[in-house]
């Protein structure tokens, strides 16, 4: 609990900037339902039940009707940031909105910063820290993945985890220091190999959640497919039709494009970042060097691959070795007459990792596209429900299941090389602190002992 900080009473303006139909300002604080009333003609908020609208009408700063209004009343602990809070609706126009705020900060008010409304929910102890950031990422989420990882992480599903985890960890870290309290009675509690196996599955999990990582960011930002292939192939066109528009420039002339063309399209549940390159060929030119460097350098950055090839003029697929998931394209079937070719022959570092079949598209006429539209949200909904049941999709969550995994590591070498039982000790609590840091409660010392003296009686 976040008990230094004055609780003064905030407002701001929930709803987007802009006009609409309706704009909400949000008022929470020990003071919000007095502030409110001071601006409000209509039935006394005060004698508003909680989660109860009423009607009435907003006053300006100089005391004169601003709007007809609906004032919303959610009362502590029962809301959003667990303190009182009142949320009035007005008509959307901007100068409506801009002196309704002004005539809250003249009623005793002030602006909220930033993430102040969801900061105090997480200080109120309404949600812990994973949930309040997940709050933020339901906000920016783009796709429907994103914000259904989003939603799991707010419900606290991930937390639930990371608590489980932790409290698995205590466990351990318990049995150690009980070991150490009574090393020289030579008491065992539990056998070495016991405390090994639990660590391991402790890192294990930790691992596990850690590299979801990778997938978690791409769904979360967009999954990042790099369409690669010789000059000509028809890469650019191939982006254009899946965008439904002409966003590149396509031409017959091998090395027409030499920067990489970006764009978003949503297939099923997911957002992609498609990825146009310049063709891959030798080539002398210095400027389509540079080009086909960066088509390297998306290969490298991309989850999905599109290897595009010319059926009319098939070529052995030249990629660098990469842990990108390989969709290969035949383009232009249209103009093979028969069934397409089988794929061409490929690089062995490509063939591995290319275990789809090849799909028959014409980028001209649009066949194929569904096929490969399917394999993408296929590749995409793989990624999302493959190892973990929780994605962790945020870069602070994933440094500290790092650092915890390096500590918890640590404490296993020593618990397999014989290592002092203080150093093992040291090394589990601190794994302890940053599983705990996700959560946003760091245990002091006291609430370690807490912790403690629930497992270890008589300690
Ligand atoms: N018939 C037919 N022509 C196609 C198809 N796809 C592309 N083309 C043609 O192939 C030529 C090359 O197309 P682009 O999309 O510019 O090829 P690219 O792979 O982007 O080429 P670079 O940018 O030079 O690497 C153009 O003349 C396209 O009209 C297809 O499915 N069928
Ligand atoms: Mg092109």
């Amino acid at each position: 609990m976040d008990t230094l900080e004055v609780k003064d009473t905030i407002c701001a303006i929930s709803t987007p900037p802009g006009v609409g139909g309706i704009a909400v300002a949000r008022i929470s604080g020990h003071q919000a339902i007095e502030v409110a009333q001071r601006i409000w003609q209509g039935r006394s908020l005060a004698e508003l039940p909680t989660h109860r609208a009423s009607l009435g009408t907003v006053l300006d700063d100089q005391g004169a009707p601003l709007d007809q209004a609906v004032a919303t009343v959610f009362r502590s602990p029962g809301s959003f940031t667990g303190e009182d809070v009142v949320e009035l609706s007005v008509h959307g126009s901007r100068y409506v909105q801009q002196a309704l705020i002004a005539s809250l900060i003249s009623a005793g008010a002030r602006l909220a910063e930033a993430g102040e409304f969801t900061r105090r929910a997480f200080s109120s102890g309404r949600m812990d820290l994973a949930q309040a950031e997940a709050v933020a990422d339901i906000i920016a989420s783009e796709s429907k993945a994103a914000h259904r990882i989003a939603m799991t992480q707010m419900r606290g599903r991930f937390s639930e985890r990371l608590r489980s985890l932790r409290d698995r960890l205590v466990d351990l870290s318990c049995l150690l220091e009980l070991e150490l309290d009574f090393s020289e009675e030579d008491v065992e509690f539990a056998d070495r190999a016991q405390l090994l196996s639990l660590a391991t599955e402790i890192k294990t999990e930790v691992d596990r959640l850690a590299a979801s990582f990778r997938s978690g960011q791409a769904i979360k930002n967009g999954i990042p497919v790099a369409i690669i292939g010789p000059t000509n192939a028809g890469k650019s066109s191939l982006l254009n039709a899946l965008l439904g528009d002409d966003r590149a420039i396509v031409s017959d002339i091998h090395g027409t494009t030499r920067d990489v063309v970006e764009d978003t399209i949503y297939i099923s549940d997911y957002q992609f970042r498609l990825m146009d390159t310049a063709g891959l060929r030798s080539t002398t030119d210095a400027i389509e060097s540079i080009g086909i460097d960066r088509s390297r350098r998306a290969a490298e950055r991309a989850r999905i691959i599109i290897y595009v090839v010319d059926s009319t003029n098939p070529q052995p697929i030249d990629l660098p070795p990469t842990d990108a998931h390989i969709l290969i394209a035949l383009n232009k079937s249209d103009l093979v007459a028969q069934a397409p070719s089988p794929a061409p022959e490929s690089n062995p570092s490509v063939v591995g990792q290319a275990p789809s079949p090849a799909i028959p598209i014409s980028a001209k006429t649009g066949s194929g596209l569904d096929a490969l539209k399917s394999a993408l949200a296929a590749l995409a909904s793989e990624a999302e429900s493959g190892q973990e049941s929780v994605l962790v999709t945020n870069e602070r969550h994933y440094q500290a299941l790092t650092a915890a995994s390096e500590s918890i590591t640590r404490a296993i070498a020593g618990m397999s090389s014989g290592l002092s039982g203080e150093l093992i000790a040291q090394d589990t609590r601190l794994t302890i602190a940053h599983l705990s840091s996700i959560l946003g409660d760091i245990p002091s010392s006291e609430i370690l002992s807490t912790v403690f003296s629930r497992f270890c009686i008589g300690k």
